[in-house]
């Protein structure tokens, strides 16, 4: 899944694409890179963003969406039924969901649904998570949220952890270690490490300079928390760098894209992991 956000202020490519041309060309972009969704967002979800009304929100989406439907698969990026029920008419046939709330919207229109695990709402949910067991909560938030959108009839369910929303760098990579307990529900994992701040700190570490790398600077830990990801069962990884990480996953022998070495079975790819 290809990131497109259509946002004056988001964390890592906010600014970038609010204008149209520019943000469908993008889109167009990394569907050719290999993405085989686009998620277009019109809100930021950084910590501390300004929330933005829904007119605005879909005033930024929709003539995306449309642009890029086309051509491949689009989800959208939105926390809000208005905005999401707008971008399916436009053409989007997945609602990525940081609020895990819209089920309802998802089964109405037959479109999918991505229900994602959020500690608090973006303006404060960093101040100061806190869990018992972060794994054992976020397993049993997502089984129910998955359980709820298979009652109200949505056709495709996917749970993503939520790394970064209202988590500390220890929960994200106690998530990311145990992904495994999330892929035994049953349903199908997505995961969204690219760029987060957590990456900044660990590359700091790795490479000795104690200086966190700036968003735009966090490919390799994008590209290996990605990896990581598929590796442990993730059927969807959330990215910005869509060249790079397709790259990746094939050379890993992921089992999200096809190994490059021909006449290998897939269980025998799994195991250069
Ligand atoms: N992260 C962001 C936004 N939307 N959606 C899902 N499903 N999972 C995520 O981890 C996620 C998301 C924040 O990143 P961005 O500002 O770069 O889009």
């Amino acid at each position: 899944m290809g990131i497109l956000n259509v946002t004056p202020d988001s964390f890592s490519d906010g600014g970038r694409f609010v204008d149209v041309d520019r943000a469908v060309a993008h889109g167009r972009e990394l569907f050719d890179q290999g993405a085989d969704i686009i998620d277009v967002g019109g809100e930021s979800t950084r910590p501390g963003a300004t929330p933005v009304g829904a007119a605005e929100e879909t005033a930024r989406v929709v003539p995306v969406i449309a642009a890029l439907a086309p051509h491949g698969r689009v989800s959208v990026d939105t926390a809000k039924a208005e905005v999401a029920a707008a971008a399916v008419a436009a053409g989007a046939d997945l609602i990525n969901d940081v609020s895990a709330s819209l089920h309802g919207i998802a089964a109405d229109h037959q479109v999918g649904w991505v229900a994602m695990h959020m500690q608090g709402e973006p303006r404060t949910m960093q101040h100061d998570p806190a869990y018992g067991d972060v794994v054992a909560e976020v397993e049993a938030y997502l089984r129910a949220r998955a359980e709820l959108a298979r009652e109200a009839g949505v056709p495709e369910v996917w749970i993503d952890p939520g790394i970064g929303f209202g988590k500390t760098a220890v929960h994200n990579w106690k998530l990311l270690a145990a992904l495994d307990r999330l892929v035994a529900i049953g349903v199908p994992v997505a995961v969204g490490t690219s760029r987060k701040t957590f990456l900044g700190a660990a590359m700091a570490r790795a490479d000795q300079t104690g200086t966190a790398a700036p968003p735009g600077d966090r490919l390799e830990g994008s590209v290996a928390t990605a990896v990581r990801a598929a590796a442990n069962g993730a059927a969807l990884v959330r990215v910005h760098d869509v060249a790079a990480t397709v790259a990746a996953l094939g050379a890993a022998g992921s089992a999200v894209r096809p190994s490059p070495v021909d006449g290998l079975e897939q269980e025998e790819n799994s195991r250069w992991l």
